[in-house]
């Protein structure tokens, strides 16, 4: 039975960047905090009368459900007080939000997705927090500019996921492999359970809404087909599993390999996920651990957002599956 804290996984099997001032420890500590405050919440949900819809419209043109508030809430609160950060950005909140000069600010900022896969909550399926955590330049004074943060997910000091399941888990990476914590109840700790984890270089498992193959373009059908098909790489049909949930989706494919796919349509046409909240963290995750994540064509780490709530197509897990696709855009890619 592991007894590793994160606390004691950080310090004593995470080199310790030279630049680092126990500040990430202090935000990551908040972060946690959120977490099992939210996996309380969220285990009760259907005894507290916190399912459903609030009525309400976010930014994405979602419908904004009680327990995404609820979530948003407990971590603007807690994380605005955790004297790591000068900034944060939520699918929730349309604008960039700044931390407060009343509470000690630093150089960090905070993107996250408070409850994604929240339509999944009513039917107790899997949903989670996701998180990609970057910073300002050191030194940078004065108020934390939009254009400091729309950086590439090559510049995330660490990012990864909270996932509200059968267990809790904590899966992060700061950039030296991706390990997994399970929450035990009984102590109220995330302990080190997934040690170091590597995504299988090829799958046998793929994922997306095939529901939307009228509004894909020919690339994203025969990335599909590909998959379907007994003429894969494996000479043999692979499963198709879709949760709904991209957190559930992308740990299961972390964990058991294959490739999860939200292609762009007709009418998301730069494709339904976030970059910066959802995209980004995971493809640091996926790479960390072996795998790749690309929009069809180029590196999703790469892509550097025009906005805080840029859209980004999604090919993400096994190496040589994402190669797969990779292949397949790039014999449609116009000269
Ligand atoms: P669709 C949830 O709203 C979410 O952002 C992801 O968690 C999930 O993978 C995706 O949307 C599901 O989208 O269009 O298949 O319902």
């Amino acid at each position: 039975m592991s007894e590793v804290t994160v606390t004691e996984h950080l310090l004593l099997h995470q080199k310790r960047s030279p630049h680092a001032t126990g500040q990430f420890t202090g935000l990551l500590h908040d972060l946690i905090l959120s977490g099992k405050s939210i996996s309380r919440r969220v285990n009760k949900a259907g005894l507290l009368d916190i399912l459903g819809g609030t009525g309400v419209v976010n930014v994405q043109g979602e419908n904004v459900q009680k327990m995404d508030e609820i979530a948003n809430t407990v971590l603007m609160y807690r994380m605005e007080r955790c004297g790591a950060l000068c900034a944060m950005g939520s699918e929730e909140n349309a604008e960039l939000v700044r931390v407060s000069p009343e509470f000690p600010r630093g150089d960090y900022i905070l993107i996250f997705d408070p409850l994604d896969g929240s339509s999944n909550i009513d039917v107790n399926i899997n949903i989670g927090t996701i998180f990609s955590i970057l910073r300002r330049q050191p030194g940078s004074t004065g108020e934390v500019t939009l254009e400091e943060v729309l950086q590439p997910g090559t510049q995330q000091v660490a990012a990864g996921y909270i996932l509200y399941g059968p267990s809790t888990m904590l899966v992060f990476s700061t950039g030296q492999g991706v390990h997994g914590f399970t929450l035990d109840p009984g102590v109220g700790e995330f302990l080190l359970s997934h040690p170091d984890i590597r995504i299988p270089e090829r799958g046998k498992i793929y994922s997306v809404n095939e529901g939307y193959w009228e509004y894909w373009d020919t690339p994203a059908r025969e990335c599909v087909s590909h998959f379907r098909s007994t003429k894969n790489a494996w000479g043999q049909s692979y499963s198709l599993r879709y949760v709904g949930s991209l957190v559930a989706d992308f740990h299961r494919t972390l964990l058991y390999g294959g490739i999860y796919m939200y292609p762009p349509d007709i009418r998301k046409p730069e494709g339904k996920l976030r970059l910066m909240c959802e995209g980004a963290p995971l493809a640091f995750l996926a790479e960390q651990a072996g795998g790749k994540a690309i929009d069809g064509y180029t590196r999703i780490l790469e892509r550097k957002p025009d906005q805080l709530h840029a859209r980004v197509p999604l090919f993400i897990g096994s190496a040589q599956d994402v190669d797969d696709v990779a292949r397949i855009y790039a014999a449609h890619k116009k000269p």
